[in-house]
C-alpha cells in the first residue's frame, strides 16, 4: 500500500491549499519544531513562540478535519532537529513511500529539501504553496535582458494581470500611481487609532521554549500576545485594518509619531507570510470596502495599500528567486562597521532610535518607515556590515522571512546590491526624520545642527556617507544635486563636518 509522508513548513499554514481538499488515509502530515529553524538567525521571542503557536493550531485544524497529523514538539525525545533527519526517520519508522512538500519561500530550506529528497530511496514530489500571485521565476523573465529592475513595471504588469483596480487594459480611475498624494505628516494634536490586539495565552509555548537554550532577543506578555496565531484572528486583524485604519493608510504611511508603534498600518505581515490568509485576500478584502464605502475611503488610499503587496511585495520574492544566492554577500559599499550596542536595547539618546528600536524590542514589529528611514538610515551612513544588518532584521521582526528580508534590508535600505532594488540609496539627515515624525522636537540632539556636542548624528553621517562614497555615487544623476551642495560648502566647514562624523562613529556605543 502506498503511504505518502508530507512536510508542512512553519511559514505554509495556508488552510485553503490543494493539499487539504480531500482526506486521504494513506496520506500523514508532518510539522516540526525544531532547532535548525529556532537556531539559524537569534530570533525575538516573540516570532518564535508566534510561529509554534500558528504551527500548533493549523495542526488542531487538520486533525479536526480528519486529516492524520504528525507533530513533533521543541522538546519531544524523538526530535532530531531537522527537516532532513526528522523526515528520514520518519519514512524509515512508518515505512513511507513516497514524501512531498511544497516549495519553501527560503533558499537554504529549497536546497536542504532538495538535497533531502535526493539523498532518500523512495520518490518525491515538490508542489506550489499556492499563496503568491506570481511564480518564483516571474519577475526575472519579466525583465529578461533588462539592466534595471523597476518596481513600477513590474506592478502595473502584475495589476493588469491579476486584474486588479483595472478598466480594460487601463488602470481604474486613469492613473496607476497616487503616491504624491501620500506620505503626510501627522497632525500634532492628531492621536492616531489604537491598534487592535489579542490576548492569547501562549505561556505553555514559552514555558516549553525557556527550558531549552534557544537564544532569542526582545520581550514578551506570554498571557496576553498581541499577534494573530491562527486564521480567524487574522482575518479579524484584517477586518480591523479594513473598517478602521484603510481611510488613512496611504496619507500617513510614511508618519511617525513617539510611543505610537503601528499608526494606520495593517500589521497583516504575519500572517501574510505564515501564509495563514492570502495576499488575494488581503487586498480583495481592502477592495470590497472601498467599493461599500467610496466617499469615505480615497482611492489613493486603497491603491497605495494594493500597491505594497501586489507591487513590493511579489517584487521583492521575485528579486529573492533571481538573485540568491549571490544576494546574500553583496556589499557595495564594502562597509565593515558592528552595529552599535544599543540597537539590542533601545538606549540611545536619539529619540527617533530610541522609539523605533524599543517598540521592536517589545512588539516584534516596526512599520515601514521606521525599518528604512531611522534604524535602516542609521545603519548605511554607520557603514555597518550588511550581514550585521541583515541578521538584525531577520531576527528581531515577527514578519521576518530571509526572502523579503534580505531584499528589503541588504537591497532596499542598504544599497549593498549596488542597485538591484533601489535607484539611491535612501539615506536622509535630521531634516526629512523631522520631517515626516514628531521626535526632533524633544529629543537630546537638535536637528539643525551639524556640528557640536548636540548635533544630530544624522547630519554629520549624513555627509559623511556621501563624501567616502563619492567615487560610487558621484555619478548618480538622482544624487548629483547634494553632491553639488557638499562640493559648494566652505572647505572649513567640510572639515569640521567630517571630524564630527568621525566622532559620532568612534563612540557610537555612547550616541
Ligand atoms: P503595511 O504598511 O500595512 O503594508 C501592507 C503590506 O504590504 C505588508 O503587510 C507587506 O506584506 C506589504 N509590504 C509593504 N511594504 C513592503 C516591502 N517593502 N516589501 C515587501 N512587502 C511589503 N516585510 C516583511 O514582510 N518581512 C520582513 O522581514 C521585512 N523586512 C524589512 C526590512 C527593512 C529594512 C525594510 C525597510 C522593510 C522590511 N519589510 C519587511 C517591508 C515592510 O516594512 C513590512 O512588510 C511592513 O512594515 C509590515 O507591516 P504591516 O503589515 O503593518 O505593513
Ligand atoms: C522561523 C521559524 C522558526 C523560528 N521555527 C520553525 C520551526 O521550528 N519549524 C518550522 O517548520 N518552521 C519554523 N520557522 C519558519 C521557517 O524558518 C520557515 O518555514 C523556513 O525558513 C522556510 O521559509
Ligand atoms: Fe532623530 Fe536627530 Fe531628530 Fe533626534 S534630532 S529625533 S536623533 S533625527
Amino acid at each position: 500500500m502506498s503511504k505518502t509522508l508530507r512536510l508542512i513548513l512553519g511559514d505554509q499554514l495556508n488552510s485553503n491549499h490543494s493539499w487539504f481538499k480531500t482526506v486521504d488515509d494513506s496520506i500523514t502530515y508532518v510539522m516540526m519544531e525544531i532547532r535548525s529553524e529556532t537556531d539559524y538567525a537569534k530570533h525575538h521571542i516573540q516570532k518564535v513562540v508566534g510561529i509554534f503557536a500558528a504551527m500548533q493550531n493549523f495542526k488542531n485544524d487538520l486533525l479536526s478535519n480528519n486529516h492524520k497529523v504528525i507533530y513533533i514538539h521543541l522538546n519531544d525525545d524523538n526530535n532530531l532537529n531537522s527537516f532532513d533527519k526528522n523526515v528520514k526517520h520518519l519514512i524509515s519508522k512508518y515505512n513511507f513511500t513516497h514524501f512531498e512538500y511544497q516549495l519553501p519561500d527560503e533558499y537554504r530550506v529549497d536546497l536542504d529539501l532538495k538535497n533531502l529528497c535526493s539523498s532518500i530511496s523512495i520518490s518525491s514530489t515538490v508542489v506550489d504553496s499556492e499563496h503568491f500571485f506570481s511564480t518564483r521565476n516571474e519577475l526575472g523573465e519579466f525583465f529578461n535582458g533588462k539592466k534595471t529592475f523597476l518596481m513600477e513595471s513590474f506592478y502595473r504588469a502584475m495589476r493588469k494581470k491579476h486584474n486588479v483596480l483595472m478598466e480594460g487594459d487601463k488602470p481604474l480611475t486613469g492613473q496607476w500611481n497616487y503616491d504624491a498624494e501620500n506620505r503626510q505628516k501627522l497632525p500634532k494634536n492628531h492621536k492616531p487609532i489604537l491598534p487592535f490586539v489579542f490576548c492569547n495565552d501562549v505561556s505553555e509555548i514559552y514555558n516549553e521554549i525557556t527550558k531549552t537554550d534557544v537564544k532569542t532577543i526582545g520581550t514578551i506578555d506570554a498571557k496576553n500576545f498581541v499577534w494573530p496565531i491562527n486564521r480567524e484572528q487574522s482575518l479579524q486583524l484584517l477586518e480591523f485594518f479594513v473598517s478602521e485604519c484603510l481611510s488613512l493608510f496611504g496619507s500617513y504611511q510614511d508618519a511617525m509619531m513617539p510611543n505610537e508603534w503601528s499608526i494606520y498600518h495593517s500589521r497583516i505581515s504575519f500572517s501574510m507570510n505564515v501564509k495563514m490568509i492570502s495576499p488575494q485576500e488581503v487586498i480583495n478584502s481592502a477592495i470590497k470596502e472601498w467599493q461599500k464605502r467610496p466617499n469615505e475611503i480615497e482611492f489613493h488610499q486603497l491603491e497605495g495599500f494594493v500597491r505594497q503587496i501586489i507591487g513590493w511585495r511579489e517584487y521583492m520574492r521575485g528579486i529573492y528567486w533571481n538573485k540568491m544566492p549571490e544576494y546574500a554577500s553583496m556589499n557595495y559599499f564594502n562597509n565593515q562597521e558592528k552595529l552599535p550596542d544599543w540597537f539590542w536595547s533601545g538606549n540611545t539618546k536619539m529619540n527617533c532610535l530610541k522609539d523605533a528600536i524599543k517598540q521592536s524590542l517589545n512588539f516584534a514589529y516596526a512599520h515601514h518607515i521606521q525599518r528604512l528611514m531611522v534604524t535602516g538610515n542609521f545603519a548605511l551612513l554607520a557603514g555597518i556590515h550588511p550581514d550585521e544588518v541583515d541578521a538584525w532584521y531577520l531576527g528581531i521582526y515577527i514578519d521576518a522571512f530571509e526572502w523579503v528580508e534580505i531584499t528589503n534590508t541588504r537591497g532596499m535600505s542598504q544599497f549593498a546590491d549596488g542597485g538591484i532594488v533601489g535607484t539611491k540609496p535612501y539615506v536622509s539627515s535630521a531634516s526629512y526624520i523631522d520631517k515626516m515624525s514628531h521626535y526632533c522636537g524633544t529629543c537630546f540632539y537638535k536637528k539643525a545642527l551639524k556640528t557640536g556636542e548636540k548635533s544630530c548624528p544624522f547630519n554629520s553621517l549624513y555627509w559623511n556617507f556621501y563624501d567616502r562614497n563619492e567615487d560610487k555615487l558621484g555619478k548618480n544623476p538622482r544624487i548629483g544635486m547634494m553632491y553639488n551642495v557638499w562640493r559648494k560648502m566652505k572647505p572649513e566647514d567640510k572639515t569640521a563636518i567630517l571630524q564630527q562624523a568621525d566622532y559620532c562613529l568612534k563612540n557610537i556605543n555612547e550616541l
